[in-house]
């Protein structure tokens, strides 16, 4: 008898060396058993925040990961080597601000054949872990926030790499949102030309990463990470080669900044960013370190806050999507 079956067309998974890539033992392990991994970025280790919050955000996340039934990726270069899983004095490593033996290069999608050439170490971005993650078959990436288009950035044309991967890479970005040193509605045209779809995750607010408002909805509420996951698999059946964006509203008990409180203490940083005359992939990381000295530390709590709440969602998710898939 006939028997249909459906097959789902492979992702383009895009493709690195095998002699380029070094797999944690954990993440090893789990490619073995075939278990969820979830992705974690490394830019927000070297530029998104001070030591030793990033330390202990990046450790916890990883914790947090595991404690949800799936194994944490944090994506990295080391000494031009491509890392999926990084060991704990890895990340000790990373996150040593004040070690300035070894510069930790910000790396995006440009940068990473150059930092590979070069045999750097570098962090990845949004774009760049994307890219790896991708690569080696993990379809979930959790973060803070993504890049976007900055304010004026329809006049500067600085618009971040993070927007045009997701429109061509698969992969699902969990995150807090987009923050409002960016140019949120254009942000979102932009990922709605590009096809990528922007979902929230319980509600249809989409979340500005300190507020669980920005004023501006997306396309769906998700209702639960299976929800999440259904949306996924759907993308991929449909043989669509984007990204997706899942936002998550920072948890309210972790609200500390008042709406218009931030909006003046952005507007400080972008000033200070002009008169400094900060320009390309310093604009993202400068405006981040000023906004947390604007706001005396408040923003940094509210970051490590909403990190764990994505970590918590995320991997529910990948484990959601594994039980769908396999
Ligand atoms: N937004 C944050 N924290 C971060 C970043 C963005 O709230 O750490 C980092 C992420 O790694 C993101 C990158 O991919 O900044 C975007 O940089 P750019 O705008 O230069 O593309
Ligand atoms: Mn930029």
């Amino acid at each position: 008898m006939l028997r249909l079956v459906a097959h789902t067309r492979p992702l383009n998974r895009g493709f690195i060396t095998s002699n380029r890539i070094v797999y944690s033992k954990e993440v090893l392990e789990a490619r073995k058993n075939g278990l969820p991994i979830v992705a974690l970025e490394s830019t927000i280790v070297t530029h998104g925040m001070p030591f030793p919050h990033n330390l202990d955000t990046a450790l916890g996340v990883e914790n947090i990961v595991r404690k949800n039934g799936a194994v944490p990726a944090t994506i990295a270069v080391i000494g031009g080597k491509v890392h999926v899983g990084l060991e704990d004095n890895e990340i000790r490593k990373l996150a040593d601000l004040t070690d300035k033996t070894v510069p930790k290069v910000k790396a995006s999608r440009r940068d990473l054949g150059l930092v590979l050439a070069r045999g750097w170490t570098g962090s990845t971005t949004v774009a760049a872990t994307s890219i790896i993650a991708n690569a080696v078959g993990i379809s979930v990436f959790v973060t803070g926030g993504i890049g976007g288009v900055h304010r004026n950035g329809h006049i500067t044309m600085d618009v971040s790499a993070d927007l045009t991967e997701l429109s061509r890479t698969p992969i699902a970005v969990v995150c807090a949102g987009i923050k409002s040193i960016l140019d949120i509605p254009r942000t979102l045209e932009y990922l709605e030309t590009m096809g990528v779809p922007v979902v929230s995750y319980q509600t249809t607010a989409f979340p500005a990463f300190y507020t669980p408002l920005s004023g501006y909805d997306s396309i769906a509420a998700m209702a639960s990470p299976q929800d999440c996951a259904s949306l996924i698999k759907a993308q991929r059946d449909l043989g669509l080669q984007n990204g997706t964006v899942i936002g998550v509203p920072i948890p309210r008990d972790a609200v500390e900044i008042d709406g218009e409180e931030l909006e003046k203490c952005i507007q400080k940083a972008l000033i200070e960013a002009e008169i400094q005359g900060i320009s390309g992939k310093n604009v993202t990381p400068f405006l981040l370190d000023k906004v947390k000295e604007v706001t005396d530390g408040k923003s940094l709590n509210a970051n490590m806050a909403l990190i764990a709440n994505n970590a918590h969602v995320g991997s529910q998710i990948a484990v959601s999507l594994a039980e769908l898939i396999e």
